[in-house]
């Protein structure tokens, strides 16, 4: 049963009412732009269909009382006092992070509610499971008391809970495209700008995503770092962010920065191509041409490798058995943050199985991991269900 069936279910089993009020956010996939989000560059992701559903009604009083029924848990806090962490649980952090700064946004915020929470998103498999969490929340937020916020401040908030609560530094790609994505279409996103453009998945193309298992959770350090690293390189041009720097710009300046730094470099080299292989997606997706958009997932899985340094051997020899399946026919890279979770592969339909079959036959073989696979469809962003 999908969340969505589930979420009511199990908060009438709970507390013996029918939900007033029952919210859905989906997580995402990347198809190409990593680590540009948080250098205000262009990413091109697609909600998928994999989120968080959560069933609530309002109380008479200001108490959130949150069931999170994946994991049998549960956690109680107050809208009239200041809302701290709960350092029992990581994942009140993303429920009572996104009320707080709501209720810093509308401060005539009180109202309680009891809510139950569920999902299908895999946990740390870079799918943004805490994403479409956040979103939920904040969409249940908004509904419930009809706060004057619109889906995009709802994401900004997610993101600046996930921020300032729970201390991951992340961009805002995630939270955006949980609540604006568009059923069958990729979404690339101006990160700086927040505009957006949706270009349809072309017919009889499969959106595949094959996780490694590789949990990627104890990483933000290094997530930290490399962001510190793209704020020295945007230094070095004397430019607010790398988005702000063009290939041909990057290269006249590339032999001085990597004398002064070579990893700061490389990590720069990453995000000025990957930035510009956003907007060749785009172009190649616009003339039906999934063969260049799989060249250019390539580049961005070479150069996730080489320069940013965030993949690992297992997310490789998936994407090279991707790849070797999949030809000239489409493309296949490592998607979201990095170090572990996921691949992302784009192919005709008929390629599907031949890329299935060859991953079963060898990724366990050699890591002594077992991969999933789905299929996924580009999904509606956050909604009411
Ligand atoms: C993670 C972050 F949360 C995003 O903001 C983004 O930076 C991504 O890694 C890499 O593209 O998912």
């Amino acid at each position: 049963m999908s969340p969505k069936e589930l979420a009511p279910k199990l908060f009438e089993q709970k507390f013996n009412r029918t939900s007033r009020l029952n919210v859905y956010a989906p997580g995402r996939v990347n198809i190409i732009g990593e680590h540009t989000d948080y250098n205000d560059g262009f990413v091109m992701p697609c909600a998928i269909n994999y989120g968080t559903a959560i069933s609530g009604s309002p109380r008479n009083d200001a108490i959130f009382n949150v069931f999170a029924a994946d994991l049998n848990e549960s956690d109680e806090f107050s809208l009239d006092q200041e809302i701290l962490p709960n350092p029992n649980a990581k994942w009140t952090g993303y429920v009572r992070g996104v009320v707080k700064f709501i209720q810093e946004r509308c401060p005539e915020f009180q109202q309680g509610a009891d809510l139950v929470i569920c999902g299908d998103v895999p946990l740390s498999s870079g799918l943004s499971s805490s994403a479409s969490l956040e979103v939920a929340v904040g969409k249940f937020c908004q509904q419930l008391a009809n706060l004057p916020i619109s889906d995009t401040e709802i994401a900004l908030i997610g993101q600046k809970a996930e921020n300032k609560f729970v201390g991951a530094n992340c961009g805002n790609m995630d939270q955006l495209i949980s609540a604006l994505g568009q059923a069958d279409h990729l979404l690339m996103i101006d990160c700086r700008s927040l505009d957006t453009v949706a270009t349809p998945v072309p017919e009889n193309i499969a959106v595949m995503i094959v996780n490694s298992h590789v949990k990627h959770d104890l990483v933000t350090g290094e997530y930290n770092t490399r962001r510190q690293q793209c704020e020295a390189a945007a230094k070095f041009f004397g430019v607010k962010a790398l988005c702000d720097v063009s290939v041909a710009e990057f290269h006249k300046k590339e032999a001085e920065l990597t004398a002064l730094d070579a990893v700061v470099a490389k990590r720069a080299r990453h995000v000025v191509t990957e930035n510009q292989r956003v907007l060749d997606a785009v172009e190649a997706l616009n003339q039906g041409d999934i063969s260049r958009l799989g060249v250019l997932m390539g580049q961005s899985h070479d150069s996730m490798r080489d320069d940013f340094e965030i993949t690992c051997p297992e997310i490789d020899y998936l994407v090279e058995l991707a790849q070797s399946a999949i030809g000239t026919a489409g493309g296949a890279r490592m998607t979201g943050g990095g170090f572990g979770g996921c691949i992302v592969a784009i192919a005709p339909l008929e390629k599907v199985e031949a890329v299935r079959k060859i991953i079963e036959e060898n990724y366990e073989k050699r890591t002594g991991l077992k991969e999933s696979f789905y299929v996924c469809t580009a999904s509606q962003g956050v909604h009411l269900c």
